[in-house]
């Protein structure tokens, strides 16, 4: 194990290193160590350093078994995410420091409070979850840590509950206390649950599928030691669900719209001007709702979360009104980083099939949105007649609070939010032409292109071509006979991207290679090859390779198991 994980490094280091040797030691290291087993050998390695390169992951997701493109399929199914990757990686995986540098000399108070992290899941992945685990342990000082409290939301999954606490006794992680709901009771009750069992002075809650990175709780407990109003959310960095990879998110805050729907915006114009307003917290007028920090006392004193609100959705509007309408304050802390898996979909429902987003919504909207609530209304017609259950404790509450009403929160929180009327028409046109004057599009920023080619089939003179027009969106690939010309020249960008004549990108689709625009977020749109003459070209997410039905004439391109010599051999021709 430790000879391997020291060539492995050092192969790192080399920077000659091709890429059919790294995938030589890729073999190797899954041949000496099961990485697929629930517990296996590695999972408290000390190697640190093998997964945290961006060349390291690159076939971490390589399917070599049928077992193997079971597990993903099961995986998706299931967690909505590659659990192939997962399984395969550390759980002490190091990665990318994203913060910013500023961050880096910050010297913290030195009476910062213990915090009770709580976790609540509902058939989480396991390896995924004792990464959380791991990520918190590993770069949380002690002294600032109380525990970490688990919660099985009434899980499904066959001995979940049972292997997690099997592991946590083997482990002996004292203070990882692990809980069970007596039925399932949603994510708003189940954090509820595990707050109450809680010591801690602060809570600070997560999802069950996340990675904290270094320096992440200090930043935390300093605004609320500072005071004990503030409530403080990290930055939300991206895990990619296909491939893991960590990367870096914007600075953005929360918002929302008048479907009630959660939104990240860009902070106001103006708010980074200086260096140091890249450090600073920023105000924001809503949370995402999974990752935040909270005063115990002050969460008990504005009223826990509504106990009434059933699964998934709009408790976190509910409490991001709630404090500022009832005197406190919401922040984004950009010092403090937590990698979140964002999955394409929702894996699960609610028990009884309802839409508990709208459930919870019509609850947030009744509570605390005033004559403001029609808008919402207006907008949902389903909503109606759709019952919400009592209200009666959380009107009391708000009146007990003595809170704002929600015109002095628009008013005073989010101005920038603009009303369905037309002057809010008119505030919405003048607030886009601003932020399009500061931050351009994705869409319209350059691409850096590294090389271009046409790939031809080894041994052949056939090329890899649409099937239709070049500009046509959804368009498979098949062969054709090499010609010069655009149509068949393919431009490799920094990203590891395809971009065929520098209109559509090269994306892993369900079952077969299509032409789609480009999305700039890696995954199933980035490619690796070893450059050259007779290489593979590897997709990251599919875990499998660009091959050929066959050597003729309009043959499709298809994605194979990368074992096929004969039709997944290509030659890059520049
Ligand atoms: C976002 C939030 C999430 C929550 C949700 C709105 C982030 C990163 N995530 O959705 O925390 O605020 O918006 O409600 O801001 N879970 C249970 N029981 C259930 C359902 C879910 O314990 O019945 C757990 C689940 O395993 C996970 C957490 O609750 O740990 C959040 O669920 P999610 O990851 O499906 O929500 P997400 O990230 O799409
Ligand atoms: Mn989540």
């Amino acid at each position: 194990m430790v000879s391997i994980n020291k060539s492995f490094f050092y192969g790192i280091g080399v920077a000659s290193i091709t890429w059919l040797m790294s995938l030589c030691f890729y073999f190797q290291l899954i041949k000496h160590d099961n990485l697929n087993t629930v517990f296996p050998t590695n999972n408290l390695e000390s190697h640190n350093s093998s997964h945290l390169l961006k060349d390291d992951m690159n076939d971490i997701g390589l399917i070599k078994t049928t077992e193997d493109q079971r597990i993903k399929d099961e995986g998706y199914k299931i967690h909505a995410y590659n659990t192939l990757v997962s399984n395969r990686l550390s759980l002490n995986r190091t990665i990318p420091d994203t913060r910013n540098i500023l961050c880096k000399n910050k010297i913290y108070m030195d009476n910062l409070p213990k915090a009770s992290v709580i976790i609540c899941f509902y058939n989480e992945h396991l390896r995924t979850l004792l990464r959380t685990v791991h990520s918190i342990i590993n770069r949380t000082p002690s002294n600032m840590l109380q525990e970490i409290i688990l919660v099985d939301d009434e899980s499904d999954i066959q001995d979940l509950y049972k292997n997690l606490s099997t592991y946590i006794n083997k482990q002996k992680l004292v203070n990882v206390k692990l809980f069970k709901t007596d039925r399932r009771e949603g994510l708003i009750r189940a954090r509820l649950f595990g707050a109450r069992k809680s010591q801690g002075q602060v809570l600070l809650f997560l999802d069950s599928h996340v990675e904290v990175n270094v320096g992440w709780i200090e930043p935390l407990l300093e605004q609320i030691q500072k005071k004990r109003s503030n409530v403080v959310m990290p930055i939300i960095d991206i895990i990619n669900p296909d491939t893991f990879m960590y990367s870096a998110s914007p600075l953005v805050r929360g918002g929302f719209n008048w479907g009630l729907h959660f939104k990240w915006e860009n902070p106001p114009t103006g708010t980074l001007e200086t260096k140091e307003d890249f450090i600073k917290p920023i105000k924001s007028p809503t949370m995402a709702g999974g990752l935040f920090a909270i005063d115990k006392k002050y969460f008990i004193d504005i009223g826990e979360y509504d106990a009434g609100m059933n699964i998934w959705g709009g408790e976190n509007l509910e409490i991001s009104f709630r404090i500022w309408m009832c005197g406190g304050s919401l922040e984004l802390v950009p010092c403090s980083r937590v990698g979140h898996i964002f999955r394409h979909r929702r894996p699960y429902g609610s028990p009884d099939g309802k839409d508990t987003m709208l459930y919870n919504s019509l609850r947030v909207a009744h509570v605390w949105m005033d004559s403001f609530k029609d808008f919402f209304l207006n907008q949902r017609p389903d909503a109606k007649n759709f019952d919400y259950g009592d209200i009666s404790s959380r009107l009391q509450l708000r009146k007990e609070l003595k809170c704002h009403d929600f015109d002095w929160y628009l008013t005073h929180i989010y101005p920038e939010l603009p009303l369905p009327t037309e002057e809010g028409e008119r505030l919405k046109k003048k607030w886009s032409a601003l932020e399009k004057d500061k931050f351009q599009p994705w869409h319209l920023r350059k691409r850096n292109y590294v090389d271009q080619y046409s790939i031809r089939l080894s041994n052949s003179n056939l090329c890899v071509s649409s099937v239709k027009d070049i500009k046509i969106k959804g368009s498979g690939l098949v062969l054709k006979p090499c010609k010069s010309g655009k149509n068949q020249i393919w431009y490799e960008t920094d990203k590891n991207e395809l971009v065929l004549a520098q209109l559509l990108c090269l994306q892993y689709g369900k079952a077969n290679p299509i032409l789609y625009k480009c999305h700039e977020m890696g995954g199933d749109q980035e490619w690796k090859h070893k450059g050259g003459k007779e290489t593979a070209i590897y997709n990251l997410a599919a875990g499998t390779c660009l091959a050929a039905e066959n050597k003729s004439i309009n043959s499709a391109v298809s994605m194979k198991i990368c074992s096929n010599p004969e039709l997944a051999t290509w030659d890059l021709v520049r």
